[in-house]
């Protein structure tokens, strides 16, 4: 799932590591001006905790602390799929050159030196959250299909890689759906190209509207082409969801002047299940969805076959 819109309020959160409490309240103090959502850990295991429930933006991490110290804390994040692209700055007594070497090579952005000038800190903190920023949004338009605001072809791949391997782990079902617009080129004929882009948005954003659980997942496949994936689903709740697609298309009633078999845009849904532990791979479950789109074109469109 794409995780947050782009446009949405921003407010970065900072994770203040540090065993001192006088520390954190310092900068805590400090930092309270800075737009930014802060939350302290005094222990390295509670600074990871913190960082899996939390996701901050940025961890501001002591290094010598009982029990887990920074550095072990950095390698436990840079090990984790969930922590490791979450900066990591150094804020420590402990400046050795061999300590920065050691901070750095495991994977800090940073390394800050106590005492420390409390304007260059603000400074570097923000540095560091515009850059985190940019990343997120970078990561985030890889996998965005620009004219839908839907997840793309790249980003469903990896997503039913994923769900696909899970499904193997849990022994559970995963379903696809394929679907295709009806004769969309003469919809683009009758109506013009934008006309065109402004109905596969409309189509996008109501097929999404019939997904209500959190790992389903509906991408732009191809052109006109969509696709969903719905984890631990059987085929007759995956066909139950697709007729709700077709219904849904139906009920927009968007004129489509052109159409060889309706007055009406109609889409035509083609759906797959299968076991991990009895199906080849994933592109299988995919070749069968698209096979039975096909029948339903063959058998005369704005149909579900699974
Ligand atoms: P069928 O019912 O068999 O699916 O017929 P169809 O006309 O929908 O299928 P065909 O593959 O012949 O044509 C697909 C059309 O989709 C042609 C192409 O111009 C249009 N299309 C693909 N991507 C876009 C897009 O991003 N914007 C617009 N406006 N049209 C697109
Ligand atoms: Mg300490
Ligand atoms: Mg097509
Ligand atoms: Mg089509």
């Amino acid at each position: 799932m794409l995780a947050h819109c782009i446009t949405q309020e921003y407010i970065p959160r900072v994770l203040l590591v540090d065993d001192t409490p006088a520390n954190l309240d310092v900068l805590v103090e400090h930092l309270a001006g800075e737009n930014i959502e802060i939350m302290v850990a005094t222990s390295g295991s509670e600074g990871l905790h913190l960082a899996l429930t939390t996701k901050p933006d940025l961890v501001l991490l002591d290094v010598m602390m009982p029990g887990m110290d920074g550095y072990t804390m950095c390698s436990h994040m840079r090990e984790d799929p969930m922590l490791i692209d979450i900066p990591v700055v150094f804020l420590t007594a402990k400046h050795a050159e061999q300590d920065i070497e050691r901070g750095l090579e495991l994977g800090a952005v940073d390394y800050i030196a106590k005492p420390f000038s409390m304007p260059i800190l603000k400074a570097r903190v923000r540095n560091h959250l515009a850059l985190k920023r940019k990343g997120d949004q970078l990561a985030e338009l890889a996998c965005t299909d620009g004219l839908t605001h839907i997840a793309n072809r790249r980003h469903f791949d990896q997503v039913l890689g994923q769900e696909w391997r899970r499904a193997e782990r849990n022994n559970s079902e995963l379903a696809i759906i394929m679907i295709d617009i009806d004769h969309f080129k003469e919809y683009n004929d009758a109506l013009g190209h934008s006309a065109g882009d402004q109905c596969l948005r409309k189509v996008a954003s109501t097929l999404k509207a019939a997904l209500h659980r959190p790992g389903d997942m509906l991408a732009r496949y191809g052109g006109e082409e969509f696709i969903v994936v719905l984890p631990e689903t059987n085929l007759a709740n995956a066909t139950l969801i697709a007729e709700q697609m077709r219904l849904r298309i139906n009920a927009l009633t968007m004129l489509h002047p052109n159409s060889p078999s309706y007055d009406r845009l109609t889409v035509s849904l083609g759906v797959a299940c299968a076991h991990p532990a009895q199906t080849k791979n994933e592109t299988l479950v995919v070749e069968i969805a698209d096979r039975n789109l096909y029948a339903a074109k063959r058998s005369g469109r704005n149909k579900v076959v699974s």
